[in-house]
């Protein structure tokens, strides 16, 4: 059982995908359930207690997209606070996969040019990041 200590300030930590398709990436609408819906993400979660950031990734990929990837370079780390919890995120480059990447999860799955990011609606952890996400992934 996990042990949660009182007045500590959280820490979670996420794994994000990025997967490449020749020039464009996959990004996924965040469902109307869970917090920040509407959003467009990077595929990916939360890392639990055991895992590995690598099989996490390969886990909510599985979860999400039903692929088996090959997690590969970690690219990235962010810190971002809400307000009674902080997250980091670890961006992975993934760019080879078994299976076509299904709709799963997400309220609606598109691959786009990075720069189209710009212009959506995404979460803040990402949108302080996107200078940098963008580099990367040109
Ligand atoms: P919820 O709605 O709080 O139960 O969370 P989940 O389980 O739907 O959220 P999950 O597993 O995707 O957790 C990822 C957390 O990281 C969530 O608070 C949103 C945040 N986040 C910020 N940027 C990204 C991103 O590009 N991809 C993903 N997957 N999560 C992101």
């Amino acid at each position: 059982m996990a042990i949660v200590h009182k007045n500590k300030k959280l820490w979670i930590p996420v794994v994000a995908g990025l997967l490449k398709r020749g020039k464009q990436i996959l990004v996924g609408q965040r469902p109307e359930n869970h917090s920040l819906a509407g959003q467009w993400e990077f595929p990916g979660g939360k890392i639990e207690l055991g895992e590995s950031p690598e099989y996490a990734l390969a886990r909510e990929l599985k979860e999400e997209l039903d692929i088996e990837a090959e997690i590969g370079e970690l690219k990235l780390a962010i810190t971002h606070s809400y307000e009674d919890v902080g997250i980091v995120i670890l961006y992975y480059e993934v760019s080879y996969w078994k299976g076509e990447p299904k709709n799963i999860h997400h309220h609606s799955l598109e691959w786009i040019y990075p720069e189209e990011l710009r212009s959506r609606t995404i979460p803040e952890a990402n949108r302080k990041a996107l200078d940098r996400i963008l580099n990367i992934l040109s």
